[in-house]
Parts: structure tokens; C-alpha cells; sequence
């Protein structure tokens, strides 16, 4: 038992680390507002949280909308048992339907406080650590086949052995992209083409029938799933179902009637922890391959992917990503820290990090 006594609310700004982080359809960004929550307890327990949405078009998500959730649940977050994570949902759902990203902040420090708690990692408490560490992926901004190819060489040299690249433009320049790539990228790597549903049912059509012989998977060509569900009919090329997939029925879709063979799970999209977990495991269950992470994200939200990451199957992953490479301020110590293309959990209790708030300054608000 831990009763919430206070709620504290950090906003910080998280820059990208390779210039400019481009996507299909023009969006494009330096860097992204992020969210840190830290929850304190009356035992003096303390736990910390992160959203950073990718801007406000990546979902229907903003900094300033986690901001705002936030304030509105936060009041009735107090006196709740941060230990029980039902019961604080519940409470975070009796005054706010939706918005999972803001929630994903607040659940992502209850298993921290939990973790502490029980004097265990978070990895323990959410399947075990099955992986001491695991390969890490990068995504390859939208750009020109050559500067996107030199990315790879870049990266592949720092260790990395699996990219995502950016498509969802022009079918004919995204097919020269990806060839680009391929052409680069050692046997041992593995490409993931991700449109971030740029791609219209036209587009995608004409785009897999250019790319349908490459070594590559395709992550979500466009926006709508039954869109996804066509262009998967026309193509071998194995799929990869993201956005999309909000809840446990959107995942039995994307198996059953897309066709996709692994889904890309993301804390903030899925309500934290407790939401990524359920649907890791059903998607598990289901025979599918998971990629695991956030949307953004710094030490804290690396630190959570990775309890995630380390209790799963290597046989069930398909990628994860530690954002705090990806992002120049590290609120803790830049830790979780890779080595050489590879991630790995704190041993640690609780999410394992600890975040030096002078490296924060005050806090937006607090309840
Ligand atoms: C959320 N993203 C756009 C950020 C990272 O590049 C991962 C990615 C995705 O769509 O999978
Ligand atoms: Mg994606």
C-alpha cells in the first residue's frame, strides 16, 4: 500500500540527435515536447513517468494535451494505492475517457513505485527477464536514397542491425529509397519499410508492386486498416500493422483480416505498462512478432521499453528502440545506456533510472 500524496508535472525538450526527423506526408521536426510525471507516495515512495507524443500529428496526441489530461485526473489520483494499478485506472477513467498517452505516463510511474516496492525490476513483474539484452533498431529519416542510404552505413558501423526506413511519398522515389538501402545494408540486417500510412490505396498499390522483390517488411502503408488489408492481397511482402492497432480487437484484425505477421506496440498509444503488456501478450498468443516503444521519448521511456523488451521472447521481437540515443538531453544519466546496436534492462528496482531533477528545473504544475 502506497497512497499517492503528490503529483508532480515536468515538461522538457527533447532534440534529435541525426538533425531532422522526417516522415511521410511533410511531417518533419527537430525536436518534440516532452512530459516526465513523478508521483510521490506516503511511505516517501517516489515514481517516475514520460509521454512525448511526436508532435501532434503523428496521433490524435499533443504535449499539451497530456499536459492538460493530466491536470484534470490528477486531483483524483491522490489517496489512490499507486501499487494497485486498477485502481488507478479506474480513477484516471472515471474522469477522462480515452487519452491512453496521458495515462501511459502515469501507469509507466506506478510500476516504477511497484517495482520499488517489491524490490524488483519492472521486467520481473511483467513476464520475467527472458533476454539479457536484445538488438536495437533505428528509423532512417525520409530524405534522398543516397542520404538515406548513407544513414545506414552511419549507424550499421555504430552497431545497428535493424532499420526503419521512411516511406509513404511518391511510390517511385520511395521504391529507389528502399533500393538504396537495401543495396547498403549488410546480410545480417534486417529493413523495415514504414509509410506511416502516407501511402493512399493507390499509392500503395503501385508502391509494392515496385518493391514486392526486396528483403524488407512493410509497417503500416496506409491509413485505414481495411486500405492495409487490400494492399497486403497484392503483395509477399510481410506486414508490419502500427498505428491502426488501438485495442485487443484491432490486433485479432490486423492477424485475422490483414494478414500481418507482427504489430508495432507503443506505450503512449496503449495506456503504458499495463495496456503494451495485455497486448504483447495476445499478440504472442496469436502467433505474431512484436516491435516495441514508444512514439518519442527520453531516458525514462527507454527505460520503460526496456523491462518490456527484456520480457519477451527474442523469438517473439521483431525491433526495439531506445529512444535516448535517438535524442541529444538525458534526464538520467543517459541510462538505460546500449552498447554497440544492443539494449538491456536495469537490474535495478522499479524501472532502474534515476531522474536528476536539476537537470529539470520547476515543475509545470503539481497536485
Ligand atoms: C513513432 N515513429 C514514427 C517514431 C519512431 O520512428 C517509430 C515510429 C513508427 O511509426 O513506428
Ligand atoms: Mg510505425
Amino acid at each position: 500500500m502506497s497512497q499517492i500524496v503528490a503529483i508532480d508535472v515536468y515538461g522538457y525538450e527533447l532534440t534529435y540527435a541525426h538533425g531532422e526527423y522526417v516522415m511521410s506526408s511533410g511531417r518533419a521536426a527537430t525536436s518534440q515536447e516532452s512530459t516526465l510525471v513523478r508521483i510521490s507516495c506516503e511511505d516517501g515512495e517516489q515514481g517516475w513517468g514520460e509521454v512525448c507524443t511526436l508532435a501532434g500529428t503523428y496521433w490524435p496526441a499533443f504535449a499539451g494535451g497530456a499536459r492538460a489530461a493530466i491536470s484534470e485526473f490528477a486531483p483524483a489520483l491522490l489517496g489512490v494505492d499507486a501499487t494497485n494499478l486498477g485502481a488507478v485506472h479506474a480513477a484516471m477513467d472515471g474522469l477522462l475517457m480515452g487519452h491512453a498517452y496521458a495515462k501511459s505516463a502515469i501507469d509507466i510511474a506506478c510500476w516504477d513505485l511497484l517495482g520499488k516496492k517489491a524490490a524488483l525490476p519492472v521486467a520481473d513483474l511483467i513476464g520475467g527477464r527472458v533476454q539479457a539484452d536484445f538488438p536495437l533498431y533505428e528509423a532512417v529519416p525520409l530524405s534522398s536514397p543516397e542520404a538515406m542510404a548513407d544513414f545506414v552505413a552511419r549507424r550499421s558501423a555504430a552497431g545497428i542491425t535493424c532499420f526503419q526506413v521512411k516511406v509513404g511519398n511518391d511510390p517511385a522515389d520511395d521504391a529507389e529509397r528502399l533500393r538504396a538501402v537495401a543495396k547498403i545494408a549488410g546480410p545480417g540486417t534486417s529493413l523495415i519499410a514504414d509509410a506511416n500510412g502516407g501511402w493512399t490505396l493507390q499509392q500503395a498499390v503501385r508502391a509494392v508492386r515496385l518493391i514486392d522483390e526486396l528483403p524488407i517488411y512493410l509497417e503500416q502503408p496506409c491509413q485505414r486498416i481495411e486500405d492495409c488489408r487490400i494492399v497486403r492481397g497484392l503483395t509477399s511482402l510481410p506486414m508490419v500493422m502500427d498505428e491502426s492497432v488501438l485495442t485487443p480487437r484491432d490486433l485479432v484484425a490486423a492477424k485475422a483480416d490483414v494478414g500481418a505477421g507482427s504489430v508495432n506496440l507503443k506505450l503512449g498509444r496503449l495506456g503504458g505498462l499495463s495496456g503494451a503488456r495485455l497486448m504483447r501478450d495476445l499478440a504472442v498468443s496469436l502467433g505474431m512478432s512484436v516491435s516495441l516503444e514508444d512514439a518519442w521519448g527520453g531516458d525514462v521511456t527507454t527505460a520503460a521499453v526496456s523491462h518490456l523488451a527484456a520480457s519477451t521472447a527474442a523469438a517473439d521481437m521483431l525491433s526495439v528502440s531506445f529512444f535516448n540515443d535517438w535524442t541529444n538531453e538525458h534526464v538520467a544519466g543517459y541510462r538505460p545506456r546500449s552498447r554497440e546496436g544492443r539494449g538491456s534492462a536495469p537490474a535495478e528496482a522499479g524501472l532502474g533510472v534515476e531522474v536528476d531533477t536539476d537537470r529539470l528545473g520547476e515543475p509545470l504544475f503539481s497536485v
